[in-house]
């Protein structure tokens, strides 16, 4: 059996009928990209359930790599997350009063983590490809950022194992809901994740 590679995605949130994250995990599960074997991981959200399901994941499957995959409605592009923050806004208090609280993701855990996902040779190959993306400076303080800092928290002793998240544009199909919004088509963004799994199955080897 070849090593695995996690690849999470979330359930539907917000009103919609589908999750991007979930659609690409999901159609790439089971297959091997650069040696890796990808087992695509269905996640709820919340912030300690995204958390408790990624980290049972890394128990049961010892990957090799974990990609995390989520929806960023009204993002342009394929989004790399640089970082995540030790900050769970569980109930959304962000987007109700402005302020998230201080309630961590792993509590004594530190402030924040980086991606360690090769993302200069993933931007460099989505450019190549004419698929556009960028480094983000912030992942929320949401399911997935949470779900991005449990697993660089847990693999912390294993420094040479690529972790970590992907955030994606809304998909053509939820785009009615979403008229002034952008999105992008499904095959672009598998094809981007086929990308950034081959140049992270590269960095692992
Ligand atoms: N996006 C949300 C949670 C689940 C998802 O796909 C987020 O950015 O936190």
């Amino acid at each position: 059996m070849p090593p695995i590679l996690i690849l999470s995605g979330f359930e539907p949130f917000g009103g919609e009928r589908l999750n991007p994250s979930w659609e690409i995990a999901r159609r790439l599960d089971g297959e091997v990209i650069g040696g890796l074997q990808i087992k695509s991981v269905r996640v709820p959200v919340g912030c300690a359930k995204a958390a408790r399901r990624i980290t049972g994941a890394i128990v049961r499957y010892r990957p090799r790599a974990v990609i995390g995959l989520g929806e960023a409605g009204g993002r342009p592009a394929i989004s790399l997350e640089r970082i995540a923050i030790n900050l769970a806004d569980e109930r959304g208090a962000l987007a109700k009063s402005g302020d998230p609280g201080f309630a961590p993701v792993v509590r004594g855990g530190p402030d924040a983590y980086f991606s360690r996902l090769p993302l200069r040779a993933i931007i460099r190959e989505l450019d190549r490809k004419q698929i556009p993306s960028s480094v983000s400076l912030t992942a929320g303080a949401y399911a997935c950022n949470a779900l991005m800092y449990a697993a660089l928290h847990y693999l912390r002793r294993k420094p040479g194992l690529p972790v970590g998240f992907i955030h994606l544009p809304y998909e053509a199909r939820q785009a009615g809901r979403h008229r002034n919004l952008p999105s992008m088509a499904l095959a672009t963004m598998e094809k981007a994740v086929r990308i950034a799994i081959a140049e992270t199955a590269r960095s692992a080897s």
